[in-house]
């Protein structure tokens, strides 16, 4: 039986503290499923909506979280393919149109009308969220739903991301943000990929998850002489043939340009507040240097994301905690001092 009223964290102001609160289920329109909420991840992207750092507005008051995995429990008349029962994920992308340029080349995310779960319309931060069935992610009977829950932002994001640095098995990959959320999906899916992984980020604890998971070389931002030329050392003296940028800070993107590869590309995932890439135009020429950026993946790279951790090749460290605990969480994830990925449970 499906309840009226459920818990939820809700967002009353930007820049305020969320609230955890009764509030009613939602009622899914005809395009649209209603899906259990079991596990949600705890993506930076939900605090950077909490804080207001990007030139884009929110929905408030506001129920965030995108990396929601649970059952489905309702449908509207429309919907076909999905099943009461079935596994189901929330991601970032709710809705598209479906009709433009973009949805019809599979660029989903680059749709001018695109919704975005947790921050134009609610999100997974609750016990009962709806989804667009054409959008929620499909989710095998055979997978755990605390475990696959960050894939449907995380990984499927640095899954992508990953594919557009267009680099190829034996080639050399840095990470930086490697000990974050999706840096430690990042690394898991380049070993994955047969890379080599030079893993960036801060602190004995990162150090240690990184190279548990397969990072070939730790270069600690914080305690460094000179990053760029740690870098390259560990990358054989050329620099990595890609960089994958997902830290939430600005300085690793001021830095890439300095030691990736001749030919190699940078490719662009955190999100910092009023931040800017810099590379110098000679370099950039003289040295064919590719600087892109990626964002989120379509239905295919979801599935595809999805069926790398259905095979076992994806085992990243996550903490679970209970809903009610979300602001710790975030209080935790300001200072940079949560390791991997914090999973909540919506039944507590
Ligand atoms: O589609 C997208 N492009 C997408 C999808 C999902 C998330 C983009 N994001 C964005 C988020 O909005 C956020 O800006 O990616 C960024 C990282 O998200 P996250 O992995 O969920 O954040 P985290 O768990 O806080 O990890 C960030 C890591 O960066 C490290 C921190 O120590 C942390 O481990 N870091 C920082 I901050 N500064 C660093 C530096 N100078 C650094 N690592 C290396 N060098
Ligand atoms: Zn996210
Ligand atoms: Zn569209």
């Amino acid at each position: 039986d499906i309840p009226t009223e459920q818990w939820a964290q809700v967002l009353e102001e930007t820049g305020g503290r969320v609230v955890y609160k009764k509030i009613p289920v939602p009622t899914p329109a005809s395009d649209e499923v209603l899906i259990n909420i079991k596990f949600s991840g705890v993506c930076h992207t939900d605090l950077h909506a909490v804080n207001g750092d990007w030139p884009l507005a929110s929905k408030i008051p506001l129920v965030g979280g995108h990396e929601g995995a649970g059952v489905v429990v309702a449908r509207g008349e429309l919907v076909q393919d999905v099943q009461i029962g079935d596994y189901a994920g929330i991601k970032w992308l709710h809705g598209s149109c479906m009709s433009c340029e973009q949805c019809r080349q599979s660029n989903e995310s680059l749709c001018s009308e695109a919704s975005l779960s947790g921050y134009t319309v609610d999100g997974s931060f609750q016990q009962y969220a709806v989804a667009k069935a054409a959008h929620v992610a499909r989710i095998p009977k055979d997978c755990d739903l605390a475990e696959v829950a960050p894939i449907l932002c995380a990984g499927l994001t640095v899954y992508k991301a990953l594919k557009s640095s267009n680099v190829r098995p034996g080639q050399t990959v840095a990470i930086a943000g490697a000990g974050g959320g999706l840096g430690v999906f990042a690394i898991q899916y380049a070993k994955a990929m047969g890379l080599h992984v030079i893993a960036i980020d801060g602190g004995e604890e990162k150090r240690k998850v990184c190279l548990e998971l397969g990072a070939d070389a730790f270069v600690d931002f914080k305690t460094t002489q000179n990053s760029v030329a740690d870098i390259r050392d560990a990358s054989g003296g050329l620099g990595p043939d890609a960089v994958l940028l997902l830290a939430a800070s600005e300085k690793p993107f001021q830095e890439a340009s300095q030691y990736v590869k001749s030919k190699g590309s940078i490719v662009c995932v955190g999100l910092p507040a009023d931040a800017f890439v810099k590379a110098p135009v000679f370099d950039t020429v003289v040295r064919e240097i590719s600087i892109k950026g990626s964002y989120v993946g379509n239905r295919q790279d979801t599935a595809e994301a999805i069926e790398f951790f259905r095979r076992g090749l994806i085992k990243a460290p996550i903490e679970i905690v209970g809903l009610s605990e979300l602001q710790k969480v975030y209080d935790l994830m300001q200072k940079g001092a949560v390791t991997g990925r914090y999973v909540v449970d919506t039944s507590r």
